[in-house]
This record gives C-alpha cells, sequence and structure tokens, in this order.
C-alpha cells in the first residue's frame, strides 16, 4: 500500500515539474534581515609566549642595607724598589776535574804571552840602568832631589812606595843608586811618638837598619831617615832636598 502512495507522489511530482517549468511565475522582494545572533562564548586561552628581556636595574635600596659583596681585583700595581740584597749562597758543588795545566795549550799561550808582555819592557829598562830588580823587588828613581811627602806622593803617584831596604841585598841595591848620583836620599821610614823609634811607612816596626855610627841622634827634632853614598843612615830633618827613590 505505502509503496502504491510513494508512486503516486512521484508522479505526481514529476507532472507539477513539468507544469513549473512551462509557467511565468511571479517573484516578491526579499524580507528585512533578521537581527544578529548573540557573541559566541570565550574562546580558549592560547599558548605561553617566549621569555621577556631582564628589566632595567632598579632603584637604590634604603641605607642600612646589608653590605654589597666585594668588588673584582683592580689593575696590578706598579712594581715597588728594589730590596736589599739577599746572603751569599752556599758554594756549589766542585766541578769535574778539568786539564793539568801543562797540557792546557790555551793556557800555556797565554802564559807565554804574559811572560814576554813582562820581560820585554824590564830587559829595556835595565839596559837604560833606570830599574833594579833585587828579589821580589824593583828599585827606581826618576832623578829628582824633593823633600820627603813630595818624595812619597811621586812614588805613590807612580804605584810604589818611597825604597827603604830589609835586607842588605836591598841596601846595596838602593845605596848603588845613591852613588850613582852622587847625593843622598831620603828612605821609606820614619820616627815613632818614642824618641829614636822608627817605623816602616806602613806602622810595622823596623827589623832592619843600617846606621851609621852615632845614629840616630836626631833626639826628636830628627824624624826622617837620609841614606849616605857608601849605604849608611842617619837620621834628619824631613825638609831637605833628597833623591826620590822608589820601590815597586
Ligand atoms: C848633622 C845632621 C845630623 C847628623 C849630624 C852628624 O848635624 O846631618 O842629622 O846626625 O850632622 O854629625
Ligand atoms: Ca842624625
Amino acid at each position: 500500500m505505502w509503496l502504491l502512495s510513494l508512486a503516486f507522489t512521484l508522479v505526481l511530482l514529476v507532472v507539477s515539474g513539468v507544469m513549473y517549468d512551462m509557467k511565468e511565475v511571479c517573484v516578491g522582494s526579499p524580507g528585512i534581515p533578521g537581527t544578529p545572533g548573540s557573541h559566541g562564548l570565550p574562546g580558549r586561552d592560547g599558548r605561553d609566549g617566549i621569555k621577556g628581556d631582564p628589566g632595567p636595574p632598579g632603584p637604590m635600596g634604603p641605607p642600612g642595607g646589608m653590605p654589597g659583596l666585594p668588588g673584582s681585583d683592580g689593575p696590578i700595581g706598579a712594581p715597588g724598589v728594589t730590596g736589599e740584597r739577599g746572603d751569599k749562597g752556599v758554594p756549589g758543588e766542585r766541578g769535574p776535574p778539568g786539564l793539568p795545566g801543562y797540557l792546557d795549550e790555551e793556557l800555556q799561550s797565554t802564559l807565554h804571552n804574559f811572560r814576554r808582555q813582562i820581560l820585554q819592557p824590564m830587559g829595556v829598562l835595565s839596559l837604560q840602568g833606570s830599574m833594579l830588580a833585587v828579589g821580589e823587588k824593583v828599585f827606581s828613581t826618576n832623578g829628582q832631589s824633593v823633600n820627603f811627602d813630595t818624595s812619597r806622593e811621586s812614588c805613590a803617584r807612580a804605584g810604589g812606595q818611597i825604597a827603604v831596604p830589609r835586607s842588605p841585598e836591598e841596601n846595596a841595591a838602593i845605596a848603588s843608586i845613591v852613588k850613582q848620583h852622587n847625593t843622598y836620599a831620603y828612605l821609606g821610614l820614619a820616627e815613632g811618638p818614642t824618641t829614636g823609634e822608627f817605623y816602616y811607612l806602613d806602622g810595622g816596626p823596623v827589623n832592619y837598619t843600617n846606621w851609621y855610627s852615632g845614629e840616630p841622634r836626631g833626639q826628636g827634632k830628627e824624624r826622617c831617615v837620609e841614606m849616605y853614598t857608601d849605604g849608611q843612615w842617619n837620621d834628619k830633618n824631613c825638609l831637605q832636598y833628597r833623591l826620590t827613590i822608589c820601590e815597586f
């Protein structure tokens, strides 16, 4: 039965459709729009944004707060003044043994040259009669006769001292120079605070003398010593002109 009514309805639809296609239809103007719907519900929250920049420093706190942390180290200061010299260190260990001197060619050559450099001028001076070598000492004169102090200064300037014999050999050598110049010479000794006691110019006590008979008899008024041409000694005032003879 319902199948039959469906078929009937279909036929009706088809027939009315045909009729619609074929007829003019009069259409009315659109109606006024309805009122807008009410707002929808709020959407869900979005996701968190990225972290923002740090803010500016805050204002200074009130006085009386806790002390801040220590600051960082300042720049290195200028060097201080040099300290005092330290004590000498202990000696190092002894080194390995070296070559024996006689096998050391460089040492031998150096010694040979030194020997020549010393002996050559000594030979020349000896030949000229301007120096006299006796043992370790060398005596020499500049030929000048001056007072004791001036003699002493001349010898010191030359790097020596006024000649003073400390043995008969040295006395004879100085005497030979005195005799050659046919004059007297002051010797390198002088009277000390006690009358009649003589000392070398370095202060040492005299242990060789060759006084002329009866000398010294100056009794504190003759504090220097001269050598006669025969090599004997006389105490004498220090202001006479006497031959300068030095020893080196
Ligand atoms: C002079 C000076 C003295 C010396 C006597 C010796 O008076 O030379 O130093 O002692 O002669 O007679
Ligand atoms: Ca005298």
